[in-house]
């Protein structure tokens, strides 16, 4: 396996830094090439969400992957990107941070940064865009979102120099996309996110999907990363999508669905 050499793109301004890996991808830019802005004007977050990206608040990043294996396997993208932001910020930053199934990366429970995984048609066939926000100052987020999401400033009191992250977060990339493409390599990243997340197992998490939600315990992932949720009734239920919160001790759960 050859190793991946990284390229990387800077911008003054972006509507979406994955929006223009996309681009670039379809002209036939090779697997490696990263995307920074310093702000993202039209950020974008999972299902027609808006990822808040204010200049040179935040770290705004997307790297084109062109992967060999099986598309089975791709949604392990997103775990190894949360892998590697967690070990980037530990590194850059002493910040230990907890993941979330599947794509946030949270410290005290608050969002720290946000993952976007997009697949992309192209003339060098199907690739991968994988979008990166990380929070770094207490500007990167209004105020109205205080409750749910925080930033590395404010949880370590000082404002990250984004050049040092960058580095760190393309190194561990790299390592963890080496990693997965080696025998064994879904089995590893899923244990490797296992290791950092207390999402993983015995958590009372709510997951919510398009046509309803259910309240169970987390009972680990799958072999693609799909998350195992056990009911109340004892059932497991396998998830590939959804958003994923917490149920505290004194929040009552709702009906299960069926
Ligand atoms: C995500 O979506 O968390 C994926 C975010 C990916 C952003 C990166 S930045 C570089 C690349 N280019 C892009 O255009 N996108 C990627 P989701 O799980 O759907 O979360 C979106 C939700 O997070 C929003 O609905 C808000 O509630 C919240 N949110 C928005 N901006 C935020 C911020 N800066 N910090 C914390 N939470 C935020």
């Amino acid at each position: 396996m050859e190793k991946l050499s990284p390229q990387i793109l800077h911008f003054d301004s972006l509507p979406s830094t994955n929006f223009e890996a996309a681009r670039r991808a379809i002209e036939g830019a090779v697997e490696g090439v990263c995307v920074v802005a310093a702000e993202q004007t039209a950020g974008r977050g999972r299902l027609h969400r808006e990822w808040i990206s204010p200049r040179s608040a935040g770290l705004y990043f997307s790297i084109i992957f062109r992967p060999a294996f099986e598309q089975r396997g791709w949604p392990l993208l997103t775990l190894m990107a949360a892998i590697a932001v967690h070990d980037a910020l530990l590194e850059a930053c002493s910040l230990e941070t907890d993941i979330k199934w599947p794509n946030d990366i949270l410290v005290n429970e608050k969002k720290l940064c946000g993952i976007l995984a997009e697949t992309v048609e192209t003339p060098l066939g199907r690739a991968v865009v994988l979008g990166i926000g990380v929070n770094l100052t207490c500007g990167s987020f209004p105020s109205d979102l205080h409750w749910v999401a925080s930033s590395v400033e404010n949880a370590t009191g000082k404002s990250p120099d984004a050049e040092v992250v960058l580095a760190a977060l393309v190194h561990a990339l790299l390592t963890q996309y080496e990693l997965l493409q080696q025998d064994g390599g879904p089995e590893m990243i899923v244990g490797e996110w296992c290791a950092r997340s207390s999402y993983c197992q015995g958590k009372r998490v709510r997951v919510i999907e398009s046509n309803g939600s259910l309240v169970g315990t987390t009972r680990g992932l799958e072999r693609d990363g799909a998350l195992r949720v056990q009911t109340d009734q004892g059932e497991i239920r396998i998830f590939r999508a959804g958003d994923v919160t917490v149920v505290r001790p004194f929040e009552v759960a709702s009906p299960t669905r069926d």
